[in-house]
């Protein structure tokens, strides 16, 4: 079943979700319609407040939507930067910030510890699209959006597009 996703400026979206007490059948059964909602969208990463549940649970698959083949459900995850590994710099894209690409810096690897679907714990070192995702999806659990890591110009420049749109589709 695939789920409706939220589009920036949603103020869902700019909640701090909660963490879960208790990883429960309601938790799995919502992370697989997450997993079923991103593939659908062609996306990588999905977090729970962008189908509308303040939450903190991500789904993460980087072989993609054809592959299928690397799904990590991952409950109250934290991210520890390993800043040793430096930085990277790729354009990124957002299922809940609509036609709009830039490039964001982040660290080019992070250690993750999480609750799997079972309440089991997860711990890895991620770097590359994994890395970059991840960070992706644990800031929106933090109510941010990667337009938020942009210059001034760049931002506004957005936000002036962005209210021209909703005006001319109001
Ligand atoms: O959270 C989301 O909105 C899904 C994001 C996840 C993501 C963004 C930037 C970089 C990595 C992951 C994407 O819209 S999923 C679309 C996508 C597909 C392949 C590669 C990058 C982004
Ligand atoms: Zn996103």
């Amino acid at each position: 079943m695939s789920l409706t996703i939220l589009r920036h400026p949603d103020p869902v979206l700019r909640k701090i979700a909660a963490p879960i007490p208790e990883v429960t059948d309601e938790i799995r059964e919502l992370a697989a319609a997450m997993a079923e909602t991103m593939y659908r969208a062609e996306g990588i990463g999905l977090a729970a407040p962008q189908i509308g549940r303040s939450i903190r649970l991500i789904t993460v698959d980087v072989t993609g939507p054809e592959r299928r083949e690397g799904l990590l459900t991952l409950i109250n995850p934290e991210l520890t930067p390993l800043p040793e590994a430096g930085y990277v710099e790729g354009e990124e894209g957002c299922l809940s910030v609509e036609d709009y690409r830039a490039k964001v810096r982040r660290y080019a690897s992070v250690a993750l510890s999480a609750l799997d679907a079972n309440g089991a714990p997860v711990r890895l070192e991620a770097e590359g699209l994994l890395a970059v995702c991840l960070q992706h999806e644990v800031d929106h659990l933090e109510g941010k959006l990667f337009i938020d890591h942009l210059s001034r110009l760049k931002r506004s420049m957005y936000e002036a597009r962005l209210r021209k749109r909703l005006r001319n589709n109001a």
